[in-house]
């Protein structure tokens, strides 16, 4: 038997408790507890646990986490991301794809400094995002696995320019439970598009981040997940800098964005 935990014996019981007032509050009938039962079972079976956790409660404990802390806004890390994507040398990057990867070509830069605005150099830099279809790669969709997924270092001068495509919008599977739950809800299962970030660096605290982009109807129809913050939404732009978009083997037209992380200093 595992030993007693004071946290868990704190905080579960008053959870236990909180959901059977509701059931007596809501009268819930056997018969509705039979039915939460099997869905609840169904949930298991997919695999969409993680799905709907970080759907329904990662946002919450994220912001509990952060929030009022000096250095750019972190958000939810959600149920995609790989451990251990390709390492990345050489800049400007470029993010594992197809040849024919479909969707709008994207140079994104990333400035990384400390609170004084200092450039970090050295980071590492763990990205991941959808692709064009929205589905993940190593999850739904045929993309390859570790396609739109890769770990990179920032330069000298903190920054970090990386050749992707444009993320579409992710759409929870409506097939699986917690599409179906949502749908009973009368809620949509969107979420705006989107890069997934993680940085790490030796004297700073990680920062588990998304970049959204300024335009994206599922910004004012809302986010599934809750995790959107203003200062996360970045522009899009068409890309002028042809120099470097050759230099990452665009020739043609593309898109450019970029955002200014700040990382503060680890704890104790
Ligand atoms: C996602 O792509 C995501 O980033 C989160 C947080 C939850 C569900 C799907
Ligand atoms: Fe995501």
């Amino acid at each position: 038997m595992a030993a007693y935990d004071e946290r868990v014996a704190t905080v579960v019981p008053d959870i236990l408790d909180a959901v059977q007032e509701r059931l007596e509050k809501h009268k819930v009938t056997h018969e509705e507890y039979r039915a939460a039962w099997r869905w609840l079972t169904g949930l298991a079976a997919s695999g969409e646990v993680p799905l709907f956790l970080d759907v329904f409660f990662e946002a919450v404990v994220e912001r509990l986490g952060t929030e009022g802390r000096p250095g750019s806004a972190g958000t939810v890390q959600g149920p995609y991301h790989v451990p251990d994507a390709v390492l990345l040398t050489g800049q400007p990057y470029i993010l594992p794809m197809r040849e024919d990867e479909p969707g709008e070509p994207m140079l994104f830069t990333g400035r990384v400094t400390d609170l004084d605005g200092a450039p970090l150099a050295g980071v590492l830099v763990d990205m991941w995002q959808a692709g064009n279809d929205g589905t993940y790669s190593g999850f739904v969709g045929d993309a390859p696995e570790g396609n739109l997924r890769a770990r990179l270092h920032t330069g000298e001068d903190g920054t970090f320019t990386v050749r992707t495509i444009r993320p579409a919008p992710y759409r929870i599977p409506d097939s699986g439970p917690t599409g179906e739950l949502l749908g009973m809800l009368g809620r949509h299962t969107w979420r705006p598009a989107h890069f997934h970030f993680i940085l790490t660096a030796d004297g700073r605290e990680p920062l588990t981040t998304q970049l959204y982009f300024r335009g994206d109807p599922w910004l004012d129809e809302g986010d599934v997940v809750g995790a959107v913050k203003d200062s996360l939404v970045i522009d899009v732009r068409e890309g002028t800098d042809r120099e470097a978009a050759a230099r990452a083997g665009l020739d043609g037209p593309h898109l450019a964005a970029d955002y200014a992380f700040t990382l503060r200093p680890a704890e104790g």
